[in-house]
């Protein structure tokens, strides 16, 4: 069994929360590709009372930034951040929580710091995590998230220790960075323990398959370039579409290009996954009918993309009747 580990995504650590991690957005929507590949989902909620000790503002004489001596541990002191029950604390919107089998929360005691979804800094209490995972038969985690440099890392090392095998999964994490090369020096940290360090085309592909319903007029098109590229769209063809299954793009070469031209082919060819990123699917109609609306000027782009070549795979035909 393999579990993914989703770390502390929450609007405080996001773009315009209190502790925004930089790019932290960014992993969202890697997080949510990733997640179907996974027996089991967790989500870690740090989830502070107002008066934590490690929210500078809860000093007389202290800033964020400043590191302290708390309780025998160093502790970094932060701007106040996710507090229970606000809407900094809550799990980013844009994050597929329907596919978040549980969350476990931490640093609610307001005497000790927990960066670790296993366990405190102190490593006294246990969040249950550990002997969770063991009790759902997980033996390997892969861990995402913010921040690489600090709830991820402890989290990484937690893991190790408690006996799993485990990943990180580079692209979909992003660090604080407070003092300069603080996320390099974690990642060698984890690297020096046996977290194995991934990218996510590790475990989605390097390539999307996508298919495209056409005419005979663009497929001659498409074999002037050595069945490498897409033609320039018409100036009444503002969009791109290609489809994410075969059995649509058929129902369209049948029902569309057949009326059109009186023939219809079905291609099928394979685009770089870290391009399609920013193009959301779009559902058309029934929900087989996935589509990717992408704008004319970024079909060269897609072109330099595309790996290996365009195959014609299906081809339909209304023969005039014989008289
Ligand atoms: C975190 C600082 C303070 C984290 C949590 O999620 O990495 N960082 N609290
Ligand atoms: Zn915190």
């Amino acid at each position: 069994m393999k579990a993914l580990l989703v770390i502390d995504i929450q609007n405080d650590f996001l773009l315009g929360g209190s502790l925004a991690v930089p790019e932290g957005d960014k992993v969202i929507s890697v997080v949510n590709e990733l997640m179907p590949h996974y027996d089991l989902v967790i989500a870690t909620q740090d989830f502070h009372p107002a008066e934590h000790s490690s929210f500078a503002s809860n000093y007389l004489d202290r800033k964020a930034g400043e590191v302290i001596n708390l309780n025998g541990q160093e502790q970094v002191l932060w701007s106040d951040h996710c507090v229970a029950g606000t809407e900094g604390a809550a799990l980013a919107s844009a994050l597929n929580t329907d596919g978040i089998d549980r969350i476990f929360q931490k640093g609610k005691d307001p005497q000790v710091d927990s960066y670790s979804g296993f366990y405190d800094n102190g490593h006294i209490r246990s969040t249950g995590l550990g002997d969770f995972l063991r009790m759902e038969g997980v033996e390997e985690v892969h861990l995402v998230g913010v921040a690489t440099d600090y709830c991820v890392k402890f989290t990484a090392l937690d893991a190790i220790a408690e006996g799993f095998e485990t990943r990180l999964i580079i692209d979909a994490c992003r660090g604080v960075n407070l003092q300069p090369g603080d996320v390099d020096c974690a990642i060698d940290e984890m690297k020096n323990v046996g977290v194995q360090i991934w990218g996510s085309d590790q475990v989605l592909g390097e390539t999307v398959t996508l298919f495209r319903p056409t005419g005979l007029e663009e497929l001659k098109k498409i074999e002037k370039s050595g069945f490498t590229a897409w033609p320039p769209r018409l100036p009444d063809q503002p969009i791109f579409y290609p489809v994410l299954n075969q059995v649509y793009a058929e129902q369209i070469a049948r029902e569309w290009n057949i009326t059109a031209s009186g023939s219809g082919f079905v291609t099928r060819f394979r685009v770089k996954r870290s391009f399609l990123r920013s193009y959301p699917r779009q559902i058309v109609g029934g929900r087989e009918h996935e589509e990717l609306w992408i704008p004319a000027e970024d079909l060269t782009e897609l072109n330099d993309n595309i790996v290996g070549k365009i195959e014609v795979i299906k081809r339909f035909e209304t023969f005039p009747m014989k008289v």
